[in-house]
């Protein structure tokens, strides 16, 4: 589908189906929309109230922000108290499909696309209808869309209802430095390669481009005194650079043009993104097919005959990566 008849498209639909024109700057970057569902999980009087079975989360395989909920839910063990349900990875023009379930249909919601909730939530919403999205099952609304920090989230006010052993990922005396760090991931790495990829001017691309590897080579030496982002142990940090080289050398490089280098050429950064993949709650909840399906088949895609890239080969994740060498 060409980019004009995706715009018919979009604007034939109230609410936006992908990145629209109104998230393109005067000099052609990329400006992501504002979350639009963003109150909190907590005791107060206006937060969300945090109780068993009450939501349910949706993600998509190859959404590093929804990943990055599905990392933390395992991580914590509060995938018994939060339900899950997953979208088909190849979004199509009507939004997010529930393709993978029987019928086609959201067991849970019922729903097909993910718009119709949002569009039962708030009908004058206008914006792109995106996973993650937490919904209040008991009310079948939207509540929560804050990808930014829906992980702090389940890191604390969800503590009541971690597994025992649970990590702690966002420990009190590390969260200033924690909190400067993920904002700085999120707009040079995260957000950084979507900067790079949907730029329409080649000074904004080279600009986001430059930025993420000058990026990328300071983690690079960062990981290499340390097994982890923050010393001997894993934090909220680690699962947020986890999902983008994840999805680097099988995605970005080459549908972002982010081809300066691949992850497998920094050895540090390699070897870090393996010993996480073999973690149990990252490798498992990483499935590299719906990554590569949805980045080249997607209706963002500009990949009119569909055609699918064979490589890379994924099982070298599965190859040591000796980064217990750091644990004194
Ligand atoms: N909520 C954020 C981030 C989440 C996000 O962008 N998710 C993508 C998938 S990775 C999405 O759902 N896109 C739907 C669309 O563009 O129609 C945003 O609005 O930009």
């Amino acid at each position: 589908m060409s980019k004009s008849e995706q715009t018919v498209l979009n604007s034939e639909s109230k609410i936006a189906t992908s990145e629209s024109a109104h998230e393109i700057s005067k000099d052609g970057a990329f400006v992501r929309q504002k979350n639009r569902f963003t109150t909190p999980f907590g005791d107060g009087e206006n937060e969300l109230p945090v109780e068993a079975n009450r939501y349910r989360l949706l993600w998509a395989g190859i959404c590093p922000w929804a990943h990055r909920q599905i990392i933390a839910l395992n991580l914590l063990g509060l995938t018994d108290v939060i339900s899950i349900g997953e979208a088909n990875p190849v979004r199509t023009e009507k939004g997010w499909e529930f393709s993978l379930d029987e019928g086609g249909v959201d067991p849970v919601l019922g729903i097909r696309y993910l718009p119709e909730i949002y569009e039962k939530t708030d009908p004058e919403y206008d914006g792109r209808a995106t996973v993650p999205t937490v919904v209040d099952v008991k009310a079948g609304k939207v509540v929560n869309n804050d990808y930014f920090k829906l992980t702090n989230y389940w890191e604390t006010a969800w503590k009541p209802f971690h597994k025992k052993g649970a990590p702690d990922l966002y420990p009190v005396e590390l969260r200033d430095e924690i909190d400067k760090l993920n904002d700085i991931i999120f707009h040079e790495v995260n957000n950084g390669v979507y900067k790079a990829g949907f730029a329409q001017s080649q000074e904004a691309y080279e600009k986001a481009y430059d930025t993420l590897f000058a990026r990328l080579d300071d983690l690079e030496e960062r990981l290499s005194k340390q097994r982890y982002l923050f010393g001997d142990k894993i934090t909220d940090s680690d699962i947020r650079l986890y999902v983008t080289l994840a999805r680097f050398d099988i995605a970005y490089y080459l549908v972002f043009r982010v081809n300066r280098n691949r992850i497998i050429d920094f050895p540090n950064l390699w070897a870090y993104a393996r010993d996480l993949y073999q973690t149990p709650g990252f490798g498992n909840t990483t499935n590299f097919d719906a990554i590569k399906r949805g980045y080249n088949l997607g209706n963002h895609a500009e990949n009119p005959y569909q055609i699918l890239p064979k490589g890379p080969d994924v099982s070298i994740w599965n190859t040591p990566h000796d980064r217990e060498k750091f644990i004194k």
